[in-house]
């Protein structure tokens, strides 16, 4: 019989989770599974890269375990943990920030360049590790498929390089993951900037439709989101970067085909189509929310801690082996 595969994925407490994180990340893992062993962190030592206030941060772990059952993420298929509960995913990130990772690698990363901007000199070492931690959360658990939004492509090109460099130096211990991208919606862009990702930290929250935003006001932003020029409802995501954005939002919440949407609306001008746009954004948010609410704060805790249980023996298996073969066991 195959073996089935694993799946490693997940998502910091970071902000205010939006449509870009569900359509790019949690839909696929909800998708997924049915078919693959499948294993989602909430990953808050990841948060912690950037200044995050302490408060929030408590309630930001809770929030984020309460969307990924509201979306759909079930328990009894899935384990579902906070990274900081498994100290081996530091532990691992330190081995491999002596073994495996080079000051180049790292150098490379373009997601470390955007979020530094100008600051490179002050922002946190943690936000510079950051791809080693991920690619320890990613290798602790024998995970053969990542899937990610387009933006965390090279970070698990990352984790790749790590997990073989250190085979060919201390043996067969890591398996390499392979990341997997969704052809539609790996990377939904801010409403008014469509050349920028829409990002959950992000400093102008009228650029994302939160998860749990107010209804109403989601409506208006759809409202307001940048358009381009001429007036044709296509596809273009070079030249119509703004309305392949809303098309691509359309067709993921709506569970349209782009194609039909565009016949649909040959004749129709943007105020129509984002009108209709509005109003699915409406229905999805309602739906949701109205799951998300059905579940409390302890329901999250008790389903971390379950989660806790079952992942602890996996990572601490596996860091036995890694702590023996570099040789401090
Ligand atoms: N705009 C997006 N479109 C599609 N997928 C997206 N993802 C994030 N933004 C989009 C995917 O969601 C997951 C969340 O990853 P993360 O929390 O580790 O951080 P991120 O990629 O840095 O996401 P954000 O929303 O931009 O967070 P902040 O603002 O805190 O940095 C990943 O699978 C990501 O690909």
């Amino acid at each position: 019989m195959p073996t089935i595969k694993t799946i490693f994925s997940g998502i910091q407490p970071s902000g205010r989770l939006n449509i870009g994180n569900y359509i790019g990340a949690i839909s696929q893992w909800v998708e997924m599974q049915s078919h693959y062993n499948c294993i989602f962190s909430v990953v808050d030592y990841h948060a912690i890269t950037v200044k995050q206030d302490s408060e929030e941060l408590r309630k930001r772990i809770l929030e984020v375990t309460k969307i990924y059952l509201a979306a759909g993420i079930d328990p009894e298929k899935s384990i579902i943990f906070q990274q900081s509960a498994i100290p081996a995913h530091t532990e691992l990130a330190w081995i491999f920030n002596c073994y495996g990772t080079h000051m180049s690698d790292l150098n490379k990363m373009t997601q470390f360049k955007d979020k530094s901007g100008k600051n490179q000199e002050s922002v946190s070492v943690g936000l510079y590790d950051y791809p080693v931690l991920m690619a320890a959360d990613i290798l602790l658990y024998d995970t053969d498929i990542v899937p990610v939004g387009e933006d965390q492509k090279q970070h698990v090109e990352l984790a790749r390089d790590i997990a073989r460099r250190f085979n060919n130096e201390f043996g067969d211990i890591f398996k390499i993951p392979q990341a997997v991208v969704r052809q539609e919606g790996a990377k939904i862009m801010s409403l008014l900037d469509p050349t920028r990702k829409m990002s959950k930290s992000d400093d102008n929250q009228n650029n994302c439709i939160a998860l749990l935003d107010d209804v109403a006001s989601a409506q208006k932003k759809i409202i307001r989101a940048v358009t381009d020029s001429g007036s044709e409802i296509v596809y273009d995501p070079l030249h119509k970067p703004a309305i392949a954005n809303l098309l691509t939002i359309y067709a993921q919440l709506g569970n349209r085909q782009i194609k039909r949407l565009e016949k649909d609306y040959a004749d129709k001008g943007y105020g129509d189509f984002k009108k209709d746009l509005a109003d699915i954004v409406l229905k999805f948010l309602t739906d949701f929310q109205s799951k998300y609410n059905k579940i409390s704060d302890n329901d999250a805790r008790e389903i971390l801690e379950d989660g806790r249980k079952k992942i602890e023996k996996i990572a601490n298996g596996k860091m036995e082996r890694v702590r023996k073969s570099i040789g401090v066991r």
